[in-house]
């Protein structure tokens, strides 16, 4: 038993290597001669995760006996990616696991690379949480992800003839070796049937919520390890669960199978992601999802809080809930249902603590995507929620300013009903309403959010919007993705830059140093030809390693517009085919990203691309100087690959539109130099590499505002005025690229013409490929231009999560560090 123990702490090579051949014959139950990569990756796992446990344990004990202030990040996605390799590293036995594997004649990387992805998220917002998550335990603030153990994460991508196909990803196939399942942690969680009005015991009315269907939601928790091991926080993810009465009660033969069919569907609850990120389908399923974990949360919250307290005063000081965009915001209500029905809380009491509790993030100003849902299903589906917002909504309106000034169209705005058409409920109103805080995630987000969604919200309560700029987490994005820069980096600043990112400012001066340079581009080189094998493996296609590595990856949108850097990349294919005795600086245009699979034109813009790049691809006209490339399957992973190996970012979306982004700082942070519009935190990246070191083109958010109040935007004109935009599009609808098929892509040239071309891809065409020139033209000096990569890497510190994070925790969820007690 001693030796079992100490086997299961060890952190030295020998220690490792014997617990690897441990687990593998007696929890994996194989043989070494016989055990696959994967059978490798789930022995490797478990041993890393034995070393996680202790400290795991002290860390929740920490929180527990300090009885701390929590953070809770209620997320319908958690983009968390890989697990082995942030594990290992952040533990700081990479290498001594590298060499117990190599003992037992073991490659490091085939075992990393038989780990699938948890892919619990579609794009930005989901892997924010992740790296919310990680920043959380690498400063040793008690936080906590709550979400869906979705069986079904983010479907995988393929292309069938250039087109997309999407297939199941079945994650948990194989087992998760990361996840402790609680079966005892098991939540009642209802829908549908009635509210039944009482009287209580002194006489008020008071509701009762009768005749509900049951699920249970029970917890799987995974260890979310901080950087240097010390902190060990929780994510805890919700499976559907049917009640015990599908599993015993007596059924006549009838009953039987349909007993059967209700458990299967009632499971249905935790089975598939959402693929959508934009658009909002009104799916009833989809919001029983939000309330099933939504609801199971709180009430572990209310748990966890009663251990120490007898009544709900200290709520708001001992739980922050933040909600990570509106799909939780139905926890609003069911905070107050839990106060006032469960807990005979008084209203006015519930509502203080609930507002003090509860905080909100909005990531998207798109009408589209703001989440509405009808009153009918609410009321349908959760009956007693929808008396709750009516009633919340009723003394709102009583109070608000509005009413006093008789402004019925700002009360009706106001109103967390949208009572146009079929009514609805605002989900972003009663976020607001019911959160202390509110905030955007770029300072021109939070701005735009003042000025239009939230105008009439803004002017009721105006010291409760705030910015938190996005951030991505350091270890991740920079340790674990890019070891030859990282290795870089160390060698000559040291590593205090890994838990604090601003220290790379150091090497401000090191961008005029030749010898760092040389360096520098050296291991952008080796990241290049990583990628290139990647491409080359996954495509098929050879691709240059001295060119310009041009990258657009992220969810395929209309308002992100890929289709102005592939119309770029027309025009520029041409103008090599006319002048062929240039010599062409060599470009490979590398696209990846999924589209939602009812997202039409979406599709058809990633099919244009891989058409163009077929038909470029095997011109010997441009010998070579051109290569397109659409990868497939775009997750975290791939991202691990393609962000370090980038020279240029495309950030191109219509000036007002993102959010954010976050992309766009993962890649300037690897050396790339962006191309992009004053949009999202791309205006903040520029503050901080400094206008000479970025190319900004196309129209302000502001212009874009004016150009579309105007009503004076004709593309016809503007593609009639520029004939290479017209030369690329008028190949586009003769066929050149789809002979097979001329008219494939009408409805792309219909929306860029009759539509209106509602995302500005014609008025911004002539000042991107300006921009395109110029950094062509920069990329023939190549010290110039490694000049300015080391500048955007130097300043790019503060876009690290850890600084986000700080901010949200001092000034929104006022929760401390607690640290490990010093043993010495
Ligand atoms: C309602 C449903 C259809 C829906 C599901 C997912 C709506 C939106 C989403 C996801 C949105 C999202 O990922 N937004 C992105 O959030 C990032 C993190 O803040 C931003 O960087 C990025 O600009 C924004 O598009």
């Amino acid at each position: 038993y001693k030796t079992r123990e100490i086997e299961r702490r060890s952190l030295d090579v020998d220690g490792l290597k014997r617990s690897f051949l441990e687990w593998l014959v007696y929890s994996v139950g194989k043989d070494a001669r016989a055990a696959t990569r994967r059978d490798w990756f789930h022995t490797v796992a478990l041993s890393v995760r034995d070393r996680l446990v202790d400290r795991w344990m002290d860390t929740t004990r920490r929180y527990y006996q300090e009885d701390a202030k929590r953070v809770y990040y209620l997320s319908l996605e958690f983009l968390i990616g890989r697990l082995l390799t942030n594990s290992l590293s952040n533990l700081g036995i990479m290498e001594e696991c590298r060499q117990a594997l190599d003992r037992l004649g073991l490659s490091m990387d085939e075992v990393i690379d038989a780990e699938p992805d948890a892919a619990l998220g579609n794009g930005g917002l989901g892997r924010l949480a992740a790296c919310f998550l990680d920043s959380m335990a690498t400063q040793a603030l008690p936080g906590y992800g709550y979400g869906i153990r979705y069986e079904f994460g983010l479907f995988e991508q393929r292309f069938e003839h250039g087109w997309q196909v999407e297939y199941p990803e079945q994650w948990l196939q194989f087992g998760n070796p990361w996840e402790f399942p609680r079966p005892e942690v098991l939540y009642p969680v209802q829908f549908y049937g009635r509210v039944e009005e009482f009287r209580d015991s002194v006489g008020e009315k008071a509701y009762r919520w009768v005749d509900a269907e049951r699920v249970l939601a029970m917890a799987y928790d995974t260890p979310v390890v901080g950087y240097s091991g010390e902190t060990i926080n929780t994510l805890r993810l919700w499976s559907a669960r049917a009640t015990r009465d599908f599993n015993f009660g007596h059924f006549n033969d009838g009953a039987y199978m349909k007993a059967v069919e209700q458990k299967v569907l009632s499971e249905n609850l935790s089975r598939v992601l959402y693929p959508n990120d934009a658009t909002e389908t009104g799916k009833e399923l989809r919001f029983k999802q939000e309330y099933f974990f939504t609801s199971a949360s709180l009430q572990d919250i209310l748990r966890r809080f009663l251990q120490h307290h007898n009544n709900f005063d200290d709520l708001p000081s001992k739980a922050a809930i933040q909600l990570n965009d509106t799909h939780p915001a139905i926890g609003i209500a069911e905070m107050m249902r839990l106060l006032v029905d469960q807990h005979a809380v008084r209203w006015d009491r519930a509502w203080d603590i609930t507002r003090a509790t509860f905080a909100y993030t909005n990531h998207t100003l798109l009408p589209e995507a703001l989440e509405a849902w009808p009153v009918r299903m609410v009321e349908r589906v959760l009956p007693r929620h929808m008396q709750i917002i009516y009633e919340i909504n009723a003394r709102f309106l009583n109070r608000s300013k509005a009413r006093a000034a008789g402004d019925n169209a700002r009360l009706a705005r106001l109103s967390l009903i949208d009572e146009r058409g079929d009514r609805r409920v605002r989900m972003g109103n009663l976020a607001f309403l019911g959160s202390h805080k509110v905030n955007g995630v770029s300072a021109l987000h939070t701005d735009l959010m003042k000025q239009t969604v939230f105008a009439d919200f803004h002017q009721e309560f105006p010291d409760r919007i705030t910015n938190k700029t996005n951030g991505i987490t350091p270890r991740r994005w920079l340790k674990q993705a890019n070891p030859a820069l990282s290795e870089l980096i160390t060698s000559r600043i040291g590593d205090g830059w890994i838990h604090d990112l601003g220290q790379l400012t150091s090497l401000v001066e090191k961008a005029d140093d030749v010898v760092f340079r040389e360096e520098f581009r050296r291991a952008k080189r080796k990241n290049k030809k990583r990628l290139a094998a990647y491409i080359a493996r996954q495509t098929g296609v050879e691709v240059q390693v001295d060119s310009i590595f041009d990258v657009q990856v992220k969810r395929m949108h209309e308002y992100k517009r890929q289709l102005l850097n592939l119309l770029h990349a027309v025009a520029l294919y041409n103008e090599m085919r006319d002048n062929p005795m240039v010599s062409w600086v060599p470009v490979t245009k590398i696209f990846a990203g999924k589209a939602a699979p009812s997202y039409h034109m979406a599709k058809l813009i990633i099919k244009l691309i891989n058409d163009v790049a077929k038909v470029v691809n095997h011109d010997p006209a441009v010998h070579d100087n051109l290569k397109i490339v659409y990868l497939p399957n775009y997750n975290v992973t791939a991202a691990e690959i393609i962000m370090p190996a980038a020279d240029l970012s495309e950030q191109i979306s219509t000036a007002g539109l993102e959010a954010s982004g976050t992309g766009n700082m993962k890649l300037a942070l690897n050396g790339a130099l962006t191309i992009g519009t004053l949009d999202g935190a791309n205006v903040e990246i520029r503050e901080h590499v400094g206008s000479d070191n970025i190319f900004i083109f196309g129209l302000t958010a502001e212009e874009v505002a004016d150009l579309k109040a105007g009503g004076g935007f004709n593309p016809r004109e503007v593609i009639a005025s520029n004939p290479s935009l017209k030369r690329a599009l008028d190949m586009i609808s003769t066929g050149v690229f789809s002979p097979e098929d001329p008219n494939r892509y009408h409805p792309i040239l219909q929306a860029l013409t009759d539509g209106g071309d509602h995302f500005l891809v014609t008025a911004d065409f002539a000042d991107y490929c300006r921009a395109q020139e110029a950094a062509m033209e920069l990329y023939r000096d190549p010290e110039e231009w490694t000049r300015k990569a080391i500048l955007n890497t130097a300043n790019m510190g503060w876009f690290s999560s850890d600084r986000t994070v700080n901010e949200y925790a001092q000034e929104i969820w006022e929760v401390k560090p607690v640290r490990a007690v010093d043993d010495g």
